[in-house]
């Protein structure tokens, strides 16, 4: 049955090169942030060419976007195959959407081969994977998994001040074609494709990585507060500047964290002064912290020497320091049936595949929790993500989508 069943290479390219045109930026990635109109334009062109197959799509009050392709057995949990569409302000046009468009591809493939599956396949574009704009991220998969949208998302405000709910709810409207579902329903199982976003499969000249886990990740947010005042008349025994106490307080921390520890990911991507006067000096700094480790503990004791060099750089300086959580993540284990399946395809492929540990949190970390959940990989340039110049090779992306494919045939066969 599944050898009449094959990827079109070519749908698959041209498909990456159609949805890498809308938010495209000059530097040749795309800046396709959750809810924003460019990701409103890739979910409707995603739709459109759904309804065209004749498959149902589908929103859920969190606007995860749902494709269905009916089963011989559509009272029983579909397999969801998919990732997500939004991207990084400066992203590149693989993260997510190759996970997306290969799924859709399967689908597709299946569907031109006339195969009637058992099981019901959905393709899944998750919401907000990547919390750039709206903080945390993966809220799609984490709504789904809980079964609610959390409270405190109510007034939840963007970078760009913008309230959640609200560019929530002009999203939904955008899709009146989809049919409304409720916010989480039973799956059988979850597979998604994405880039490595690092260096390991390129640089061992391996096609296919098949993931095991997912580190931890935690998201930190550190205000200091002192005393704005004038850049040129106050002296240094009157100033309580929380610029001075950050800078204190992070560089024994670049100086400690990662060097001391190969599978540490210590990261300060984003820093707000304020009042942001050439002459003034600050009031307060902000700044995130994003921590990484396959061990909970480990990011727990980073947390603690996090806070303890805030606190006594900050007190050092005449300055107060707060510290909170805005992003929790413990690390996960994948599927072991799901990986034997992943085992067989790339086997059945002769495709060289190696288990590996994913450095990047994705919405297979929430899926996990309420379905069996595996991942697989595919190099990716010089394992560059969240960068314009992202690239995977062709022969790449159709490897990924071939493994795809064949796990989720195998998939749906085994739970039929
Ligand atoms: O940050 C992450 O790990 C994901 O790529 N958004
Ligand atoms: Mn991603
Ligand atoms: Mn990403």
């Amino acid at each position: 049955m599944t050898s009449r069943i094959a990827i079109d290479g070519k749908r698959l390219l041209q498909r990456l090169d159609d949805f890498a045109r809308i938010g495209a930026t000059p530097a040749g990635g795309v800046n396709r942030q959750a809810l924003s109109p460019e990701d409103r334009a890739s979910r409707r062109l995603l739709a459109d060419l759904a309804l065209q197959r004749g498959f149902r799509v589908f929103q859920d009050s969190m606007a995860n976007l749902f494709i269905r392709r009916e089963g011989r057995l559509p009272a029983r949990a579909p397999l969801v195959i998919g990732s997500h569409l939004d991207s990084q302000p400066t992203g590149g046009r693989f993260d997510g959407a190759l996970g997306t468009l290969a799924a859709f591809e399967v689908m597709e493939s299946i569907a031109d081969a006339g195969i009637e599956t058992d099981l019901s396949l959905e393709v899944v574009a998750w919401t907000n994977e990547e919390g750039s704009r709206f903080a945390p991220g993966a809220m799609g998969s984490m709504a789904f998994a809980a079964g609610a949208i959390p409270d405190a998302w109510s007034d939840l405000r963007g970078r760009d001040g913008s309230l959640f709910v609200d560019e929530l709810s002009a999203t939904l409207q955008a899709l009146p074609e989809a049919e409304m579902r409720p916010l989480g329903f039973p799956i059988c199982g979850y597979l998604e494709l994405h880039i490595e976003q690092g260096p390991s499969l390129e640089r061992e000249n391996i096609p296919i990585g098949i993931v095991h886990g997912i580190q931890g990740t935690r998201w930190l947010e550190v205000t200091i507060k002192g005393q704005a005042a004038h850049a040129g008349t106050t002296a240094l025994e009157f100033r309580r500047d929380p610029m001075a106490a950050a800078v204190a307080a992070l560089e024994p921390l670049y100086k400690s964290a990662m060097p001391s520890d190969q599978y540490a990911r210590f990261t300060v991507g984003r820093i707000a002064v304020e009042p942001g006067a050439v002459n003034a000096i600050p009031g307060s700094v902000t700044f995130s912290i994003d921590l990484r480790h396959p061990e909970t503990a480990v990011i727990d004791a980073l947390e603690d020497r996090v806070r303890l060099s805030c606190d006594s750089a900050a007190a050092a300086a005449g300055c107060e320091s707060e510290l909170r959580q805005i992003f929790d993540m413990p690390p996960a284990a994948f599927s072991e049936d799901l990986l034997a399946c992943l085992d067989r395809a790339a086997a059945s492929l002769g495709l060289k595949a190696k288990h590996m540990l994913s450095g990047a949190f994705h919405d297979a970390l929430f899926v996990n929790r309420v379905a069996p959940a595996a991942m697989i990989f595919v190099p990716c340039r010089d394992g560059l993500s969240h960068n314009e110049a992202e690239y995977v090779e062709p022969e790449h992306s159709i490897a990924g989508a071939r493994m795809l494919l064949a796990a989720t045939m195998e998939a749906i066969a085994v739970r039929a």
